[in-house]
């Protein structure tokens, strides 16, 4: 196994410790294929979904960056299922790769599954999102965006656009996927900055699941039930995406009789701000690539890392929207 030889390598007396330590684990058989044979390194990555355009981004740069770091990536898509994810993790412990990266669909229930990696002694790197585990020992370390962050500044951007007016602001909210890392904390820093007034209402909340297809029905719902409604704020661009046509099929503008504010800058997202369909989006990050191979290198090689890397990202408004568009990656 790579981690073995690199550890004994690259990290002197420490590493030594590690790789006695992997080789009493009964491993050593690299014919199963998981680590060793060729010497690169073997990563398992469990990722959520295929459910918007940020994560079509986030799937094509992983693998490209494996490509780039000379690592073996073995990729497997949950559909949106823990079951699956859970499943997958199995799997990669089974066929004994050198280290699992994942990205939990949802925060909660993943402490029997990275308990069983950690006794086979396969370090786990969490991307994007987070797990609520209390033992922290079980992941090696979190890379990904201040999804809380990301909400406040979201709610910040509505704060100043109202900032002269009197009257209640009605705010529709389309959340991600329940229970999910980027759900949770967009929503409650979102919700934190708004209430320093009450003329802020969310008068409606629900799920879109982060897709498209879910935020255009949900968003026609809201539209039936809610006829003053002044703002949307989608967890994400898809999301808001799919509500801009559900608006514009109930006769109204989108960006203007109805301000929308999304998470992620995708191209599309991106392309609507530009269009004055959308009027502020807090970007979000998907090109964790090139940090997840390089931390997975320092984690097999037994090297200290940070147990939190923060993705740093920025705001869009329409005007920077489209001076931005011709060079986003995504
Ligand atoms: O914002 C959304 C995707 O976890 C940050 O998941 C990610 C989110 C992203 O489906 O578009």
């Amino acid at each position: 196994m790579l981690k073995r030889i690199s550890a004994l390598i690259l990290a002197g007396a420490t590493a030594l410790t590690m790789a006695g330590c992997s080789s009493s684990d009964g491993g050593g058989d690299s014919s199963v294929g998981g680590g060793a044979d060729d010497g690169k390194l073997v990563m398992g990555f469990a990722q959520v979904g295929a459910e918007s355009g940020w994560r079509t981004a986030n799937t094509k740069d992983i693998q490209e960056s494996a490509k780039a770091a000379g690592v073996e990536l073995k990729f497997s898509d949950a559909q949106q299922k823990q079951e699956n994810q859970i499943k997958a993790i199995r799997s990669y412990i089974q066929q004994k790769v050198d280290v699992i990266a994942f990205s939990p669909v949802v925060e909660s229930g993943w402490d029997t599954v990275l308990k069983e990696a950690q006794n086979a002694k396969i370090p786990v790197i969490l991307t994007d999102r987070a797990v609520d585990s209390k033992d922290t020992s079980l992941y090696k370390t979190f890379l990904g965006s201040d999804f809380v962050e990301e909400g406040k500044k979201a709610g910040q951007w509505l704060v100043d656009q109202y900032k002269d007016s009197k009257d209640d602001v009605n705010i529709v909210q389309l959340e991600g996927t329940t229970g999910s890392a980027p759900a949770n904390d967009r929503k409650s820093g979102f919700q934190e900055v708004i209430s320093a007034d009450p003329k802020f209402k969310v008068i409606a909340s629900q799920s879109g699941d982060f897709t498209r297809a879910k935020g255009k029905e949900v968003m026609e719902a809201f539209l039936k039930s809610n006829p003053d409604i002044d703002v949307l704020y989608a967890h994400n661009d898809d999301m808001g995406l799919g509500a801009i046509e559900a608006i514009e099929g109930a006769g109204k503008v989108p960006g203007k009789d109805i301000k929308i504010i999304t998470v992620d800058a995708v191209h599309d997202g991106m392309q609507a701000l530009a269009d004055g369909k959308i009027n502020f989006i807090v970007e979000c990050s998907p090109l964790l690539g090139t940090q997840l191979m390089d931390l997975a290198k320092k984690v097999v090689a037994g090297e200290q890392v940070p147990q939190r890397v923060v993705t740093e990202e920025t705001t869009f408004t329409q005007e920077q929207a489209a001076e931005a568009l011709p060079n986003r990656k995504y």
